[in-house]
């Protein structure tokens, strides 16, 4: 029986958010449109079958078929990132670092990450998270003037505090992390190094941002952002953590893996391995440029003055506007986006005094510089007018953008 049949509830939101999907502009930075294909893999039977264990190890019969997706899945991510090992199994992003740090480090040892509010993560140290709860934390930021990583910082902390664990990476940083450096602070200071590239993994695979692989113990990534696949984590490592990796990920932390999950994950690599998806995130990155370059040239601020990726972080303080209040400002004319702090923000994180923007959906749905261009004149109006007329005005043209450019 279909669903439309069987719960007429579920079709219907699902319809409607589709319908959402195409009448909107997506820019929250971690969103991306899956391919048909991915969408395909993920609503597939192989959702029926347990395989606890690894491809040709399994505690179940019956896995011929679930291990030649998990094998695909991790050939394919070996080959796109130029890793010695892939665990595929991690149902989140979170859940990978978790395993990252216990296959490296004990409960209670001190872990290095970056502050959430600066643009770091939650399982990066967050008081509330499960790595703030059962690791030491020392949290870094970034300098209060430019927005950006403070080396020097960083290098003094590590060696003051001597972590057993440094973590870079970051959700809401417009800037390239330079892995380099960190490994050589990790040196230093005796640490492993982990790097959560999740937002930037899709850039890396093409080159379009510096690699982490050469540099670090372990990397540790979703699949769903700029990589544009499915819902889930994925971690990447040396041959000698490989069997810590492994046993830290099951029967460490998870159970049975989602095969439907990780054969999505397959097709997704197999389009990330693509010519067109290297031009794909080219075009993410220079819209990004061209975004950050409109809204600074209509007098719209933006933390670090410009971005190197997908990410845009304007700081809203300047046109006295609360993160909360623009974020909803930006919804009503068709812009879908997130408030976020900003570094050293003065407000709570549920009002901030920022928005993060990302340019990947715009992209996936084949705009190019001239509709980001508009975008940017549109949100800067937005934020800068308030007023109904601008609101009326802009959601006739974002309607007008999106009517031009289908979601598949
Ligand atoms: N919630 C994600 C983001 O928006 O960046 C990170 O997990």
């Amino acid at each position: 029986m279909s669903l439309k049949t069987k719960d007429r509830d579920v079709f219907d939101a699902i319809a409607r958010e589709k319908e959402r999907q195409q009448n909107n502009l997506e820019m929250i930075a971690s969103e991306n449109y899956t391919s048909p294909a991915v969408i395909e893999a993920m609503g597939s039977h192989l959702t029926d079958k347990y395989a606890e264990g690894y491809p040709g190890k399994r505690y179940y019969g019956g896995c011929e078929n679930v291990d030649v997706v998990e094998t695909l899945a991790i050939e394919r991510a070996k080959k796109i990132f130029g890793c010695e090992h892939v665990n595929v199994q991690p149902h989140s992003g979170t859940q990978a670092n978790l395993e990252a740090y216990l296959a490296l480090i004990e409960v209670g040892d001190t872990l290095m990450g970056m502050d959430l509010s600066c643009g770091g993560h939650l399982s990066h140290g967050h008081p509330l998270n499960f790595s703030g709860k059962h690791f030491k934390i020392v949290p870094y930021g970034v300098n209060r003037e430019t927005g950006r990583i403070d080396f020097d910082e960083v290098r003094e902390i590590a060696l003051r505090e001597k972590p057993r664990l440094i973590v870079c990476g970051a959700s809401a940083y417009p800037r390239a992390i330079d892995f380099k450096k960190f490994r050589e602070i990790a040196d230093e200071a005796g640490a492993y190094l982990v790097a959560d590239i999740a937002h930037i993994a899709g850039l890396v695979a093409k080159g379009c941002h510096p690699d982490p692989v050469p540099y670090c113990d372990v990397v540790t990534t979703t699949t769903h952002k700029t990589l544009r696949g499915p819902r889930g984590g994925m971690i990447m490592c040396r041959e000698k953590y490989a069997k810590d990796i492994d046993r830290s990920v099951f029967p460490g932390n998870q159970g049975g893996p989602l095969m439907h999950v990780i054969a999505a994950k397959a097709v997704c690599f197999k389009e990330v391995l693509s010519d067109e998806f290297g031009e794909y995130i080219k075009r993410v990155v220079s819209n990004s440029a061209v975004l950050a370059e409109t809204l600074m040239e209509n007098g719209i601020k933006l933390v670090t003055d410009g971005t190197d990726n997908h990410i845009i972080l304007i700081d809203l303080r300047p046109i006295d506007v609360t993160g909360k209040d623009a974020e909803a400002l930006l919804q009503r004319s068709g812009i879908i986006a997130n408030k976020n702090t900003i570094p050293y923000d003065p407000q709570k994180p549920f009002i901030a005094s920022g928005i993060r923007l990302g340019t990947p959906v715009l992209t996936t749905r084949g705009m190019g510089a001239d509709e980001v261009r508009q975008i940017g004149q549109f949100i800067s109006r937005v934020l800068k007018d308030r007023d109904e007329k601008t609101i009326a005005e802009v959601k006739k043209g974002i309607m007008s953008l999106c009517g031009r450019f289908p979601v598949e």
